[in-house]
């Protein structure tokens, strides 16, 4: 496989790793389990896990963690590959609230530099930069990573003009 130059923090490759029902650290073991085993993958660093107060509706509290990876594909076939994690390990979207609970959340928070936004995929992910369940554990798996940088890159999909 091609890995990154991982000296580089720009290419890093973050998925964020959400779960507030069933055993959510035995779920997310086997998760990246699964994630490891698929040849594209490679998990190269593994965040702390930490104890979130729900953002969304009331709901008991989450497990996140973040994981940064080399992948050796698009980062379309990995949210397809981190939909597929999600399904098998109880994810039911024809079920569920928005931000409401779940076995698992599996979100693609950097892939890169990329930047862009269709309807299947936004990279960054949409709502990085307000989620500090989010941003926590990407400062411990990437701390080189310039989030200034990343939003300065993000030029093309803000919105709004500057007020005078
Ligand atoms: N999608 C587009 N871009 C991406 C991306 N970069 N990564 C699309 C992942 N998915 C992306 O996702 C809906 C669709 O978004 C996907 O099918 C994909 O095509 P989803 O996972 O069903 O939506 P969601 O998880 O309910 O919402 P979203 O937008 O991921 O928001 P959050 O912020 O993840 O909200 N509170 C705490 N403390 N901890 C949490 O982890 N999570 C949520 C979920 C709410 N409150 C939380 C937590
Ligand atoms: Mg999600």
């Amino acid at each position: 496989m091609t890995c990154p130059d991982l000296s580089l923090p720009e290419q890093h490759v973050v998925v964020g790793l959400g779960a507030n029902l069933g055993d959510c650290v035995a779920t997310f073991r086997s998760a990246l389990a699964e994630l490891d085993s698929d040849p594209r993958a490679r998990v190269l660093a593994q965040s702390q896990l930490y104890d979130t107060a729900p953002v969304g509706p009331p709901q008991p509290n989450f497990v996140n963690a973040a994981v940064r990876l080399c992948w050796d594909d698009s980062p379309e076939s990995l949210l397809e590959a981190l939909l597929v994690i999600e399904r098998r390990h109880g994810r039911d979207r024809d079920r569920e609230q928005r931000w409401g609970p779940r076995t698992l959340d599996l979100d693609l928070l950097l892939f890169g530099r990329e930047a862009f936004a269709t309807e299947r995929l936004t990279l960054p992910h949409p709502r990085l930069l307000e989620r500090a369940f989010a941003l926590t554990p990407l400062a411990d798996v990437s701390p080189e990573l310039d989030l200034g940088g990343l939003l300065r890159g993000l030029g093309p999909l803000l919105v709004g003009t500057p007020w005078d």
